[in-house]
C-alpha cells in the first residue's frame, strides 16, 4: 500500500508543518467540483494516481472506461490499462455497475476514495460517466494537458453520494444563423459534458439557411446551406446525414442525447427561398441575412406545407434516437393567430407519428395539442398564463427564460459579442434563480430542466462560442443537476475551476464576480 503511505505521510509532514512535497497531497477538496454533488464526506487518506494504476470495469461499461482512460491518459503518461478485474494490490479506478434496488437508480453514482483505489458505483453507465467527470475535477487542474506533466496527483479521500435534479440538462447551439462544424460541435459536447449537461439541441434552420440534409428535398441544404448563407453572407455549410449521425454517435458516447429543431411557421425564409411553392404566392422570397425575426411563415392553406414537413420530420425522426424533436413554433408574427393553431393542430401530431415527444418553443402551448408536448420557456418574467393554463392540460416545461439562461446576452455594456434585448447577464444573475418556482402557475412537478440557448447571429468561431458559453454554461448546469443553490459556494468553485479552461485553451470570460484561482 505505497499510496497510502505517501498520503499518510503527507498528512504528518502537513500537521508537523514540515515542508509536505507538493504533488503527494490532493491540491482539490472533495465537494469543489461543479455542479455541486448531492452529497460529500471527505475523510482519510486519498489515492495516488501512479504509473501502476489500471482502470477496472465490465465489458458493459467499456465506453465509460474508454472515456475516463482517454481523459487520464495524456496528461498523466501513464498506461492505465482497461481490465475486467484488478489483481489483488493492484491500485485501481473500479467502475462497477449496480443492481437495480441498491439504492442507485438513473444518473446516480457513489465515488469512493480510498489509498488503494477509487470505486465509482452506479446503476447505468449514464451514472458511471457522470462519476467520470467528478473523478476528473478531483484531480488538479493541468490533468487537462495533453502532454505529459511528470507530476504525481492524488485524489483527496472520502465519498460522494449523487444524483441530479433534473432529468434535461440541456445546452442550445444555433447553426442557422452562422454555421457551425462538427468539429466545433464535438468540441462543445466535450465542454458541457463535464457539467453533466445530457441534452445538445442543435437549432438546424432559420431564414438565413438550412443547415440539415434532407433526402425529398435536397435544394433545402444546396440552396440553404451554400457558401454566404450565414449572417451579414459569411459563412454558410450544412450538415449531410452522415455528418449528423457521427454526431449524434460522439455525443451518445458522452452520455449526450442530440435534439434536433426545425423551426416552423416562422424562421423559413431559407426554406422558401429553396422552394418558392412553400409560399403563398409562389414567388420566391429574396435570400436573408439579416437578423431581423418573424416575418416569414409557411402557407397554412396549402396541401404542400404538410408535405414539407411531414418529409422533413419524419426524416429528422429517422436520425434521432433520443426521445425529443423540436419544432420550433417561436416568433410567428407572420402567421395569424388562427392559422397558427391550425398549423399545430397537424403538425405536433406528426412528431408522435414518427414515435417522437414535439418540443418547441412555449409559444406552442396555445395549441391544445400541446397537452403531450414539452414547451421551452423563453420569454422575459415570471407569468405565462397561456403556459400555465397548457401545464394544467399535461404540458411540461423546459426552462429557458431569456434574461437568465440566454448564453448570446451580453455580460455587460462591454462585452464585444452578444445581443442585450434580454438584459445583460452577469454569471449571478445566469445562476440564481430557480427553475422550479421560476413561473407562477408552473408547478415543479411540470418542470423537465433547463436549457441554455447560444444562439449564433453575432458568432462565428469557437473562441466565440466559448466566450459567451464560459462560465455562464456551468451556473445553468449546476442548475439543472444540483438540489442545492448557494452563490457563494458557487463563485468559489468555478474561481477554481478557470485553470482547467485554461489549461485546455478554452477562451472563457473572466467575469469580475468571480475570484478566479490563477
Ligand atoms: C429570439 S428565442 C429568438 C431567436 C433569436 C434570439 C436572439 C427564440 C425562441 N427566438 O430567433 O436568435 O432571440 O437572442
Amino acid at each position: 500500500m505505497r499510496a497510502s503511505l505517501i498520503a499518510g505521510l503527507a498528512g504528518v509532514l502537513l500537521v508537523t508543518g514540515l515542508a509536505a512535497p507538493a504533488q503527494a497531497r490532493p491540491a482539490v477538496e472533495l465537494g469543489g467540483v461543479l455542479p455541486a454533488p448531492a452529497q460529500v464526506r471527505p475523510h482519510g487518506p486519498g489515492f495516488r494516481l501512479g504509473e501502476r494504476t489500471v482502470i477496472e470495469a465490465p465489458r458493459a461499461a467499456g465506453v465509460v472506461a474508454d472515456r475516463l482512460a482517454e481523459a487520464l491518459r495524456p496528461a498523466t503518461g501513464f498506461r492505465l490499462p482497461i481490465v475486467a478485474r484488478a489483481g489483488r494490490g493492484t491500485p485501481a479506478i473500479s467502475l462497477l455497475l449496480t443492481r437495480p434496488g441498491d439504492g442507485l437508480d438513473g444518473e446516480g453514482y457513489r465515488l469512493s476514495v480510498r489509498p488503494g483505489g477509487v470505486a465509482i458505483r452506479a446503476a447505468s453507465n449514464a451514472g458511471l460517466f457522470a462519476g467520470v467527470q467528478t473523478l476528473r475535477q478531483l484531480l488538479p487542474a493541468p490533468i487537462d494537458a495533453t502532454t505529459p506533466q511528470h507530476a504525481a496527483w492524488t485524489v483527496p479521500g472520502g465519498d460522494i453520494e449523487d444524483r441530479p435534479r433534473y432529468a434535461y440538462r440541456g445546452a442550445m447551439l444555433d447553426l442557422a444563423r452562422h454555421f457551425h462544424t462538427p468539429d466545433e460541435v464535438k468540441a462543445y459536447i466535450d465542454e458541457i459534458s463535464r457539467f453533466k449537461v445530457n441534452y445538445l439541441h442543435l437549432h438546424l434552420s432559420d431564414d438565413q439557411g438550412w443547415r440539415i440534409q434532407i433526402d425529398s428535398w435536397p435544394r433545402l441544404t444546396e440552396i440553404g446551406g451554400a457558401p454566404g448563407t450565414g449572417v451579414d453572407g459569411v459563412g454558410g455549410g450544412f450538415l449531410t446525414k452522415a455528418e449528423y449521425r457521427d454526431l449524434v454517435r460522439y455525443a451518445a458516447d458522452r452520455f449526450v442525447t442530440v435534439v434536433p429543431e426545425i423551426d416552423m411557421p416562422g424562421h423559413v425564409n431559407a426554406a422558401q427561398v429553396a422552394y418558392p411553392e412553400l409560399t403563398c404566392d409562389g414567388q420566391a422570397p429574396p435570400p436573408r441575412t439579416d437578423t431581423a425575426v418573424g416575418y416569414s411563415s409557411l402557407c397554412i392553406g396549402k396541401e404542400v406545407t404538410y408535405r414539407f414537413t411531414e418529409d422533413v420530420i419524419r426524416e429528422l425522426a429517422a436520425l434521432t434516437p433520443g426521445p425529443y424533436l423540436h419544432i420550433g413554433g417561436d416568433e410567428a408574427h407572420a402567421t395569424s393567430d388562427a392559422d397558427y393553431l391550425a398549423f399545430q393542430a397537424r403538425v405536433l401530431p406528426l412528431v408522435a407519428k414518427y414515435g417522437k415527444t414535439a418540443y418547441g418553443w412555449n409559444e406552442i402551448a396555445q395549441s391544445p395539442a400541446a397537452a403531450t408536448a414539452v414547451a421551452q420557456y423563453w420569454n422575459l418574467g415570471t407569468e405565462n398564463a397561456v403556459l400555465a393554463a397548457a401545464v394544467a392540460r399535461g404540458t411540461k416545461v423546459i426552462m429557458s427564460p431569456a434574461d437568465r439562461a440566454y448564453l448570446d446576452q451580453k455580460y455587460d455594456p462591454s462585452t464585444p459579442l452578444g445581443l442585450s434585448w434580454a438584459g445583460y447577464i452577469e454569471v449571478r444573475t445566469a445562476y440564481d434563480w430557480d427553475p422550479g418556482s421560476y413561473l407562477s402557475g408552473v408547478p415543479a412537478e411540470a418542470v423537465l430542466g433547463v436549457e441554455a440557448p447560444l444562439w449564433s447571429e453575432t458568432l462565428r468561431s469557437g473562441d466565440d462560442i466559448e466566450f459567451m458559453a464560459f462560465p455562464r454554461l456551468a451556473a445553468i448546469a449546476e442548475l439543472g443537476w444540483s438540489t442545492t443553490r448557494d452563490w457563494e459556494s458557487f463563485r468559489s468553485r468555478l474561481g477554481a475551476y478557470g485553470p482547467r479552461w485554461t489549461t485546455r485553451g478554452v477562451g472563457f470570460y473572466p467575469s469580475p464576480q468571480i475570484p478566479w484561482a490563477a
